[in-house]
């Protein structure tokens, strides 16, 4: 069980904030964002989060985010969108660009299923964000089974998800993890969502009320 920040390279952290984030009871932090991200503002936050002795990804939506030093990256694929690009193609281009200095011992491939319909992803990618509990257990189990893949994300950002959702698709998952993110504003709902995903993300809230987002942190304590 793990709890996770997700840091925002286009939003703005005070040094104060960022020692009391190293200071919380996170498991760490995963650096991405969607709009804005430079490889400036990446590379800004990637170095000040780097003294941490907590976990630190750096989550790549943008081929300008790759920082060669970065440690663990991860790759989110968008399961649910209509368009390929979005979960093989932007990859194959990029491989076919880097090859053969890729660092895949050093990557976590991310399969995303966007339930938030209005989040600028689901908006970008296409994502068809009205699925049923049987949808999302096909997804759980095309990740688990057919893809092998070590975490599926459900992403609801902006909007607290369905609990009963997120427990299905846990149900039929052995080794693939469950991450969360979406929508948690208080260590309450932090607490709820953590009882059946593997991990659980917190964003927009360290931006909206730092405190709060503090004291998501300490469920996993
Ligand atoms: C975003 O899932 C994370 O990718 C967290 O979402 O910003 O709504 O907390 P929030």
């Amino acid at each position: 069980m793990a709890h996770f920040f997700k840091i925002d390279p286009a939003k703005p952290l005070s040094e104060r904030e960022v020692e009391a984030l190293f200071h919380s009871s996170t498991d760490g932090f995963i650096i991405g964002g969607t709009d804005q991200v430079t490889a400036e503002n990446t590379a800004f936050y990637y170095e000040r989060l780097m003294e941490t002795d907590k976990q630190l990804f750096l989550e790549i939506s943008h081929a300008e985010m790759v920082l060669p030093y970065a440690d663990q990256f991860l790759v989110p694929m968008v399961l649910n969108s209509p368009d390929a690009k979005w979960v093989v193609g932007k990859f194959v281009e990029a491989l076919r660009e880097f090859s053969p200095h890729v660092p895949f011992k050093r990557i976590t491939p991310l399969g995303y299923v966007i339930l938030n319909a209005e989040a600028k992803a689901a908006k970008l990618t296409r994502a068809n964000a009205a699925l049923e509990k049987k949808d999302i257990t096909a997804y759980a189990e095309l990740a688990e089974h057919f893809l092998k893949l070590p975490v599926l994300y459900i992403e609801y950002s902006g909007t607290f998800g369905d609990t009963e959702l997120v427990r299905e698709a846990k149900a039929v998952l052995k080794e693939t993890k469950l991450w969360y993110g979406g929508g948690i504003k208080s260590r309450e709902q932090a607490a709820e969502m953590h009882e059946y995903a593997d991990a659980i993300v917190v964003g927009n809230l360290i931006y909206e009320n730092f405190e709060e987002a503090l004291k998501t942190a300490e469920i996993v304590r």
